[in-house]
């Protein structure tokens, strides 16, 4: 497996000397978030982890190579192309051997981090079990890798273009354990809170505690570290509602279904907010790269 990795020289230098490095997806900036601001985010989450003193290795597929570590050439090319694979583990080969360009989601990006030593990875929102699955199946592939993939993922929750319930109980029927940060509430990515209650932890160093008592035991499944959006920047669960809501008409009129949705929800929703759900997606990703780059630090 080892042949297809290219580490970039920053990352490979600080993983060689023990110093912590943080793992960042790379569908955000392909299909989560329009150009130019998905490349000024994507340059701002990697100056936030090296202000404090953490090497951020931003991760996709391409030359036939898993990318660890990115320079801002290959930002560039992420951001701007039109043509990026959306990446889950069922993709890797394919795009790998075919030696075309993949944006991996936070399951192949989970498996990449592993793979290459990264045990913290920090992101905005997680897939999940959409709405009516009960009819489409439409379950994310992120849930089952954080079942079985030893990797810290930071997230704000998960969009309530989702059911959240049904994610939750997904997640404890394949065994993942779920932290709130310094809440008891799952936070809904845009909103700081949903009504759904989930184990509350405060500090960074408890979080890296479970995390290696978790691998001593042998369970070697991945936890899910929920952190809530800062309440000043949140938009309001009831009115993200309403938005949410004719983004799943729109979507359903399309027939959007499979890989598309998601990418898909995520847009109309920029454009139903004229951009403010845009900003409060950059925040919470900076929040949570923050909270990562302290976890990575205790570990
Ligand atoms: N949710 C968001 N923003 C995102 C994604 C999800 O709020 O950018 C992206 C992530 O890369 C996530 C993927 O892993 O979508 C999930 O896609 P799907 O639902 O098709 O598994
Ligand atoms: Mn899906």
């Amino acid at each position: 497996m080892k042949k297809y990795l290219e580490f970039s020289k920053n990352v490979k230098e600080a993983l060689k000397n023990k110093q912590p490095v943080i793992a960042l997806e790379s569908t955000i900036i392909s299909h989560g978030m329009p150009y130019p601001q998905n490349m000024e985010v994507a340059g701002r989450l990697e100056a936030i982890a090296r202000e404090m003193d953490v090497t951020p290795a931003t991760i996709c597929l391409m030359d036939g190579k898993v990318k660890i570590g990115l320079e801002k050439a290959d930002l560039e090319i992420l951001a701007k192309a039109n043509n990026v694979a959306k990446v889950s583990r069922r993709d890797i080969g394919r795009i790998i051997a075919l030696k075309k360009l993949g944006a991996t989601t936070v399951a192949a990006t989970m498996i990449a981090a592993n793979w290459a030593g990264i045990k913290v990875f920090a992101t905005g929102g997680i897939g999940g079990v959409h709405r009516n699955a009960e009819d489409t199946f439409d379950v994310s592939n992120d849930l089952i890798e954080l079942s079985r993939v030893p990797v810290i993922v930071v997230s704000a929750g998960a969009k309530a273009i989702l059911d959240l319930p049904k994610t939750l109980e997904y997640l404890e029927t394949m065994g993942v354990p779920i932290y709130g940060y310094k809440t008891d509430r799952f936070p809904a990515f845009y909103s700081s809170q949903s009504n759904q209650v989930v184990d509350k932890i405060d500090t960074p160093r408890q979080i890296a505690d479970i995390y290696k008592t978790n691998i001593e035991l042998g369970l070697n499944n991945g936890m899910l570290i929920a952190n809530p959006i800062p309440e000043k920047y949140e938009i309001p669960f009831d009115e993200m509602e309403k938005y949410i809501n004719s983004a799943l008409e729109k979507a359903t009129e399309n027939n959007i279904t499979g890989r598309e949705l998601t990418p898909f929800l995520l847009s109309e929703i920029v454009k139903i907010t004229e951009g403010k759900s845009l900003q409060t997606n950059i925040k919470l990703v900076e929040n949570n790269v923050q909270l990562a780059c302290e976890i990575a630090k205790e570990l």
